[in-house]
């Protein structure tokens, strides 16, 4: 690996209470000290503080409850915290939920990343200490590039071609960063991942959901004919690779991030099947989703031979240690499919 070029002292984690977020601030506040992290999340139904209950009252964590297009708290959170690194995951992020309710994504990912640019821009142009650099970091998918067939790989060359609302949402807001760097110098980096899956993921998403369902004996809704393919990397797989990017990535510069783990729906859903010992027969066909992507498959060559990144589990190896997350952790399951998680706020936070 090469030599850090970048030790961030204050970094600004918008969406830190959320599924990636939340592991990523884990991840920091783990193994990267000094940096102190400072946490903007306006806790949709997305996020959830008990994603980082032990990390409440540590010393380098400050949570902050706002909206990421409130110019005025994120340029005062700048300020004064003297923030070097913006890491911004903030987002609607469930294609699902895109096609019942467009507007939302494109208040959040679009609006509100410009409104996060541009004060993260007038920040950089007020700032004294402006020697000792500063990245935004926009936390990508690889959605933005459309659908693959039966071959191929998206690079970081292949066209933009998003085909639902989430994925043109955040297709705009990389196409918002890349011109805040061209035409403003700010220091920007993307990154562009495939599908996520391990602790702390709300079970909306494919792998939480059917682990959630299969403990219930509840049938698993498959798209279509499950043959959809998703390139599929563990959390902290994501996080290091985050890490390196913000750390010693080429300012300016996109990288994929991906596991090289192709698995259709159908054998990702057998898998969970079988390791939580539930029978096939819950396998449940579906109407497809709208415009579903077929396959997705990541070239991430440029960041293993740049940052010297790779993962560190199989998919296999990930999957069996998520399954055991989620089935050690029922009663985290339990709080967020009752609802009661979004008390925890007002309970743990409010009053302190
Ligand atoms: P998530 O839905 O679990 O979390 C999103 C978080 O953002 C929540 O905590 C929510 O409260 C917060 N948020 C939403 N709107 C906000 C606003 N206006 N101001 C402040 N906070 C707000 O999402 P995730 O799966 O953790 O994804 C995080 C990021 O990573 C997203 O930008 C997503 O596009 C990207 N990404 C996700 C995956 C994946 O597989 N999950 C893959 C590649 C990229
Ligand atoms: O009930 C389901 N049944 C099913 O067959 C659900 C929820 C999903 N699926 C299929 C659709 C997809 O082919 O499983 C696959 C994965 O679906 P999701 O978990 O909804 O993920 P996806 O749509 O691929 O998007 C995810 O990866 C990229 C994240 O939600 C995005 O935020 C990220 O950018």
């Amino acid at each position: 690996m090469n030599e850090a070029t970048f030790q961030p002292r204050s970094l600004l984690v918008t969406g830190g209470a959320g599924f990636i977020g939340a592991n990523f601030i884990r991840h920091v506040l783990d193994t990267h000290a000094p940096t102190r992290v400072i946490n903007l999340d306006v806790l949709t139904y997305a996020g959830n503080l008990e994603n980082l209950a032990e990390y409440r009252d540590h010393p380098r964590h400050v949570f902050v409850k706002g909206d990421i297009a409130d110019f005025a708290l994120v340029s005062r959170l700048l300020d004064e915290h003297a923030i070097d690194g913006v890491v911004h995951f903030a987002a609607e992020s469930h294609v699902d939920r895109s096609i019942v309710g467009p507007a939302i994504f494109v208040q959040t990912n679009v609006a509100g990343t410009l409104s996060l640019l541009h004060a993260a821009k007038e920040y950089c142009a007020r700032r004294t200490t402006r020697s000792d650099g500063f990245r935004f970091l926009q936390v990508g998918t690889d959605e933005v590039y459309g659908s693959l067939g039966a071959t191929g790989f998206f690079t970081e060359r292949t066209p933009l071609d998003p085909h639902s609302p989430y994925s043109s949402s955040k297709a705009a807001a990389d196409h918002l960063v890349s011109a805040y760097f061209h035409t403003f110098g700010l220091p920007t980096l993307i990154t562009r991942c495939s599908n996520n899956y391990g602790p702390y993921q709300f079970p909306e998403k494919m792998i939480p959901l059917m682990i959630n369902n299969a403990r219930h004996d509840k049938p698993l809704p498959v798209y279509g004919d499950g043959l959809n393919v998703r390139d599929w990397l563990y959390v902290i797989d994501h996080c290091t690779a985050l890490w390196g990017v913000l750390t010693r990535g080429q300012i300016g510069n996109v990288y994929n991030i991906g596991g090289n783990n192709e698995k259709t729906n159908l054998e990702v859903v057998r898998s969970i099947l079988k390791a939580i010992g539930k029978p096939e027969s819950l396998i449940t066909y579906v109407k497809d989703r709208p415009g579903h992507d077929r396959r997705y498959a990541i070239d991430a060559k440029r960041i293993m031979s740049e940052l010297g990144w790779k993962p560190s589990v199989t998919f296999e190896q990930g999957l069996a240690r998520t399954i055991e997350w989620y089935m050690a952790q029922q009663a985290w399951l339990d709080r967020v499919t009752s609802g009661a998680y979004k008390n925890y706020y007002s309970s743990m936070y409010e009053n302190r």
